[in-house]
């Protein structure tokens, strides 16, 4: 077999984002394209004659092509080994870990996350380090460079491996193992917690729902919840893997899971529910009639991580997102343990993971995890959760109105306001800067500024910097308002205006964030000029 050089030419395109390269399916599959990056990310690594590569995606349509596109160029490119989940599947955590376990030169997955799938909707592709981690900014900076300055892949031409039969393959010089894309990462899980007190949960008759809504995590979600946990097989839906995610938008916040929060705020509600993303890195949890904000239950699981098995021994630190509430900065401080904050994106947590700065980490998108792995991990959420109702015997409502009675409450929400024109959301953003630095000192009713910035980062790792990573309007009260782009879309522009106010007050902690948060609404519509900017009345989410 012979290793095919094809001539391309370079692409100019935008780096890869907060998440790795995401584009439409149909910029992937034009000529080139999709090899354009996979070679410049092979270019970028040291491969050995004993390097071996994880592959896997979430499922979505065009993921099996591209798998093959993979294995080919990976076995051209030196690779002794390819291992890869059965029928393309893994889970971003499951891949982190499979990378972790079997040591390998890092992983490639295949995911637009939440972003809907589809021959008219997205693909994304990311490389993943050794430490399992999202190649940091360093590593994705010097595959742009490559892709800038490409001439030619290699291919090696073999025939198609069967991806739905697990075993191992050999070719010459070269093999694809097809593996379980569950077992390990399941058998992970029950390293962690106390599976036996979340199965008596269950066998008492606790109902919990969970909705994979069309995504990756059906799979998982089947093997520790029913099989591994007992939970009856009605408490999953949407858990079949689908191309298209079942039409929608695996996005796991009171928008795009409409379905389960129905149920949720229904007659016959379970006590628990839980719903992931496409590629099951993200998770929102509920209770009975009742929603947890990604911020509050980072914060919650620090303070009750004693209570899992596999933080017993206590937790080194925590960090957080930039624009994630500061919920879990009051936790840490009564810990007495560092907390960090870091601009947006699992990427930058891989450091103080590796050097034992933080147990676990979290932002108020939805993603939360710890040192297991290193990206964030919805399922590992749900159990942390299981685990912990299960510890104290309390409902979800009980276990959060405890926590704000203890340490406050810092009322969060996050309006995204989705599809605008570029030019109109960089209006928005200049407009921000050009004032911010007049702001201190300025009231608005009873808010008054503080300090104004443009978020920059130093990793206390490498020392490496991060610059421009959202605008922060912070209040003498200690309430902020964020105001970033985002970096994951594919069409268009995403301004997201992230809001807090801490209540220390338990009297108003009963009340619903978007009404406890109107002042600030208010102030940031008028320090943005977003809607003069842009037209837009209202956000087209808000979490
Ligand atoms: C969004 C979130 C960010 C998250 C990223 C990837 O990025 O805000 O917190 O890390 O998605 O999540 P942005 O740049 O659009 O705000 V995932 O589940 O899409 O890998
Ligand atoms: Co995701």
């Amino acid at each position: 077999m012979q290793v095919r050089l094809v001539n391309t030419s370079p692409f100019l395109d935008q780096k890869p984002g907060t998440s790795g390269l995401r584009k439409k399916v149909k910029v992937f599959q034009k000529t080139h394209y999709l090899e354009n990056f996979v070679q410049s990310i092979f270019d970028t690594l040291e491969i050995a004659n004993n390097s071996v590569l994880t592959l896997g995606g979430d499922g979505r349509y065009f993921n099996a092509q591209a798998i093959q596109v993979i294995i080919q160029m990976a076995a051209a490119n030196g690779f002794a080994k390819v291992l890869v989940g059965q029928g393309g599947i893994l889970s971003t955590p499951a891949a982190s870990h499979i990378i972790r376990k079997y040591h390998t030169l890092g992983g490639i997955i295949l995911s637009a996350s939440h972003n809907p799938a589809g021959p008219d909707e997205d693909f994304g592709i990311k490389y993943n380090t050794p430490n399992g981690g999202p190649a940091p900014e360093k590593i994705t900076e010097s595959i742009f460079e490559k892709s800038k300055t490409i001439q030619q892949y290699k291919l090696l031409s073999l025939p198609a491996v069967d991806l739905n039969t697990i075993g191992l393959t050999h070719f010459d010089g070269f093999s694809v193992e097809v593996i379980d894309p569950v077992r390990d990462y399941a058998d992970l899980m029950e390293s962690m917690f106390d599976f036996a007190a979340i199965r008596n949960l269950f066998s008492d008759g606790f109902s919990i729902k969970f909705d994979g809504m069309h995504a990756v995590t059906g799979p998982y979600a089947r093997e520790l919840l029913i099989n591994r946990l007992g939970a009856p097989a009605h408490s999953l839906m949407n858990c079949v893997v689908s191309e298209t995610f079942g039409g929608g938008h695996p996005d796991p916040n009171l928008t795009y899971a409409d379905a389960l929060v129905k149920i949720v705020y229904g007659t016959d509600a379970p006590e628990f529910a839980a719903a992931s993303d496409g590629d099951g890195d993200r998770n929102m949890i509920l209770g009975k009639g009742f929603f947890v904000t990604p911020s509050d239950s980072l914060a919650i699981i620090a303070a009750n991580a004693h209570l899992i098995p596999a933080y017993q021994q206590g937790l080194s630190g925590v960090a957080r997102s930039m624009p994630t509430s500061g919920a879990v900065d009051r936790v840490a401080q009564k810990m007495n343990i560092p907390c960090f904050e870091t601009p947006t994106g699992w990427k930058f947590f891989g450091n103080l993971m590796d050097a034992n700065k933080v147990t676990l980490c979290g932002e108020e998108s939805f993603g939360t995890g710890s040192n297991h792995v290193r990206e964030k991990d919805g399922l590992w959420a749900v159990l942390c959760w299981l685990n912990i109702v299960a510890a104290k015997k309390q409902s979800v409502e009980a276990i959060v109105k405890a926590h704000w009675a203890e340490y406050g409450r810092n009322v969060y929400s996050r309006h995204d306001f989705e599809g605008i024109p570029t030019e109109q959301a960089n209006a928005v953003m200049t407009h921000l800067k050009t004032q911010f630095k007049s702001l201190p000192g300025r009231e608005f009713g009873r808010y008054q500024v503080a300090q104004c910035d443009d978020f920059s980062y130093v990793d206390p790792v490498d020392g490496s910097v991060s610059t421009g990573q959202g605008i922060r309007i912070l209040f003498e009260c200690g309430s902020r308002i964020v105001f970033r782009l985002s970096g994951t879309g594919t069409e268009g522009a995403t301004i997201r205006i992230y809001l807090e106010a801490y209540e220390p007050d338990t009297t108003q902690h009963h009340l619903d964030a978007q009404v406890a948060l109107g002042e600030m609404i208010q102030i940031s519509l008028q320090l943005s000029q977003l809607k003069e900017n842009t037209g837009r009345e209202a956000p087209t989410v808000i979490t």
